[in-house]
């Protein structure tokens, strides 16, 4: 019997099965609670039947509250009451958790009377990573269950354990392999011969534990204290020694201050971004079988590539152009492995296997014969990368993928050169690439959808997040970066210090400054850019030649040992000869420096990065607002609990980030002027979140 679309009941002698079917991932959405509370009704009232036993049909048991319903009005039966209506069943009702069983999954499985899991199950409380905490039980009831420390530790953090270590804990009873249907069926059996026990959560003790909750008070405060969500996820823990009743209405408040928080917004945007990307014109065509793979080039960027390449199960060959140099590659390669076996992401034995036959290299492109995909990796120079593509077109076999890593340069010229410009696509990693989750998948003129798919499916394989991007310099980030850096820029030639504008920016949440992280990326990679652009520059633009005159003396940053900052000890330190060159700079162009506040370098900073994110929208280079939003939480540290620059945009405003350009422009109208998207909006009442629905 069906009590809603997504979930059904049916009765086997005593035992009252309940299979919920909301799928991909069985989100507790309304159809799924309303049909849920009754079948469990209606079973409660049977009275032929004992037991009661839940499982899911979908990849998961119930992957938590269905968040596409989060800043929406609820709509009852909510969550909270769904668990107590189990809890206070006078049947013994129990759970079969198999995939998923996250945050109000979760809930409502604690809230059953035992717990079954596949040995498959992931189970956590993933709401901290939304901006939220649990809503429906999760803090107080499990408590009861694995004790205040161990809840501490999954409440705040949103780790994920598996099966054995939630049997360790106590979150589940039982691990049994097979059909979930039919553990149900065999469990509830259990149940009424004795042989499984049941309990009800609210009866069991709360063992008091002030020491952890003052432990992860200090810790969050000392390492999150810009977050909201961690910090009341403390305090609802912190009620579970109260009976369960005033515990639950604690967590119930306190969930409702994180829902209309602006960071939930952000959060969650930022959670549907990774999925929205995946949404591109050409998702029905049918990628290639990517295998093997080779890699041109050894440096940071190429044995990044090709250590994510290893690591995901490809086949490698690494082209270098002399024995010395693939020696350099290869060993970045082992050193990138024996890394990830220190981080837990690769076994001993997998890195022996890896480098006994899936690594191989040489100096010439010859075996290129055979691979299924080559990514060129090598110095940023068009003639050099053209004559590759001439010799990859007369190697490579029909049909394989021959794509880029450029940063910038015109992809459509580099396809040119090839007879098969269908199978040439842009993969812009970002360093480190086994590392970083951004990948750009820049689409030529000519590239066929199946190279985008390609592409596409080669990201999913790698765990990594693909934009989809369009050809022009700097393709959707880099060519954001280079307009905002200039900000940066102005604001310290004006009168900040770039340890201020770094300040103000981590504290605006970002990871690291610009300054910060252009040491971080090598100083002599802009110095290059902006000596290959001299030439095209606009003579009426502001130049500042601070970088420059850094650059001149040899420090490229943090590989030199020093660069706005001095790496000499364990916290760099600004560096006072840069302070030096600053002043020099400042009274070349008869500059007074003037004082900025943390707020104006942040407003600057941020309306220098919307507005081109605006242009490049615009020009189509981005599918949506919410790709370019991708682009910067997964490639350039964006604070993640701002959504990203367009989400964050929309809480600005398009009229005053139009006024603040205005304002900005009396200073440098040729540097600050108003894109034109950003008008159209103020007319018509868009907003960059509209425009994501929309397309
Ligand atoms: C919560 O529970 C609060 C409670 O305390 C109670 C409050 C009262 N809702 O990731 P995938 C969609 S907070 C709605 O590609 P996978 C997702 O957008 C919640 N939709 O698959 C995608 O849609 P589309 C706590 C959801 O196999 C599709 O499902 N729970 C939800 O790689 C497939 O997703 C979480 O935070 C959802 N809850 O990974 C869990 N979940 O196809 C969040 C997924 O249109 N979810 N979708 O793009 C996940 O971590 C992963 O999705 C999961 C599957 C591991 C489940």
């Amino acid at each position: 019997m069906n009590t809603s679309a997504s979930v059904s009941y049916e009765s086997h002698g005593a035992v009252g099965l309940i299979a919920l079917n909301n799928p991909p991932v069985n989100a507790a959405s309304h159809d799924l609670r309303h049909g849920l509370l009754e079948a469990v009704n209606v079973l409660a009232d049977d009275a032929d039947i004992r037991v009661i036993a839940i499982y899911g049909t979908t990849k998961a048991f119930i992957a938590g509250a269905d968040i596409r319903e989060f800043g929406k009005p609820g709509r009852d039966p909510m969550l909270p009451a769904i668990c107590l209506a189990l809890e206070n069943c006078a049947k013994p009702a129990i759970s079969v958790l198999h995939g998923p069983t996250l945050g109000g999954g979760l809930e409502v499985a604690i809230s059953t009377h035992a717990r079954i899991a596949l040995p498959g199950a992931i189970l956590g409380f993933p709401e901290v990573t939304l901006g939220i905490v649990p809503g429906a039980g999760g803090t107080q009831r499990a408590p009861r269950l694995i004790g205040i420390a161990a809840t501490l530790d999954l409440v705040t953090t949103g780790k994920r354990i598996g099966a054995e270590q939630a049997l360790a804990l106590g979150l589940v009873d039982r691990i049994v392999a097979g059909d979930a249907k039919q553990i149900a069926q065999d469990s509830a059996a259990d149940v009424l011969s004795g042989k499984l026990a049941t309990r009800r959560t609210c009866d069991l003790p709360v063992v008091p534990d002030q020491a952890a909750i003052d432990r992860a008070a200090e810790n969050l405060a000392a390492t999150q204290p810009h977050l909201f969500s961690p910090h009341k996820c403390v305090q609802a823990v912190a009620h579970s020694t109260q009976p369960l009743a005033e515990g639950l209405a604690r967590e119930r408040a306190l969930f409702k201050e994180c829902i209309d928080s602006p960071q939930r917004a952000g959060l969650i945007h930022a959670f549907f971004a990774e999925r929205a990307v995946a949404k591109i014109p050409e998702q029905g065509a049918t990628p290639r079988d990517i295998q093997s793979v080779g890699v041109i080039g050894g440096g940071t960027m190429g044995s990044g590539i090709a250590t994510a390449l290893l690591l995901a199960g490809h086949t490698v060959r690494l082209a270098e152009w002399d024995g010395d140099a693939l020696g350099r590659g290869v060993a970045t390669i082992e050193k990138n492995l024996a890394g990830a076996v220190k981080r837990g992401k690769l076994t001993e034995e997998g890195r022996a296997a890896i480098l006994a036959g899936r690594l191989s290299g040489g100096t010439d492109l010859v075996r290129f014969d055979t691979v299924d995909l080559v990514i060129e990796a090598v110095f940023e120079d068009m003639g050099v990368k053209q004559d590759i593509f001439r010799q990859l077109d007369r190697i490579c076999k029909p049909g394989a993928i021959l794509a880029t890593n450029t940063s910038y340069l015109d992809i459509n010229e580099i396809a040119a050169v090839t007879t098969r410009a269908a199978d040439v696509i842009g993969l812009h990693f970002f360093s480190p690439a086994h590392v970083m989750r951004l990948l750009e998948v820049v689409v030529a003129d000519r590239t066929v959808p199946k190279t985008v798919a390609t592409g596409f499916a080669l990201a999913k394989r790698l765990g990594k997040v693909a934009v989809r991007a369009g050809v022009c310099d700097g393709f959707i980030g880099n060519r954001i970066l280079s307009h905002y850096r200039k900000a940066a820029d102005y604001l310290v030639l004006d009168g900040a210090e770039p340890d201020q504008v770094d300040q103000a920016m981590q504290r605006f949440g970002f990871a690291m400054g610009p300054f910060a992280v252009f040491d971080l990326a090598g100083l002599d990679i802009g110095w290059a850019t902006r000596k290959r652009q001299a030439a095209a520059r606009d003579p009426a633009e502001r130049y500042v030649a601070i970088g420059d005159r850094i650059c001149e003396r040899g420090w490229f940053g943090r590989k030199s040992g020093q660069g706005y900052y001095v790496y000499d000890g364990s916290t760099p330190r600004p560096n006072p000869e840069v302070a030096a060159i600053i002043r020099a700079e400042r009274a070349r162009a008869g500059i007074t420096p003037r004082v900025f506040s943390d707020g104006e370098i942040v407003d600057r900073h941020m309306t220098a990065m919307i507005s081109e994110a605006a242009r490049v929208l615009a020009d189509g280079i981005a599918l949506r607002p919410i790709d370019i939003d991708a682009v910067f939480l997964f490639g350039y540290g964006f604070p993640r609990h701002r959504g990203g620059p367009l989400h964050h945009a929309d809480s600005v405003g398009a009229a005053e980030l139009i006024r603040r350009i205005e304002s900005y422009a009396a200073e440098d109208g040729n540097y600050w002027q108003v894109p034109p998207l950003l008008r159209q909006m103020v007319a018509s009442g868009q907003t960059f979140a509209g425009m994501n629905s929309e397309a």
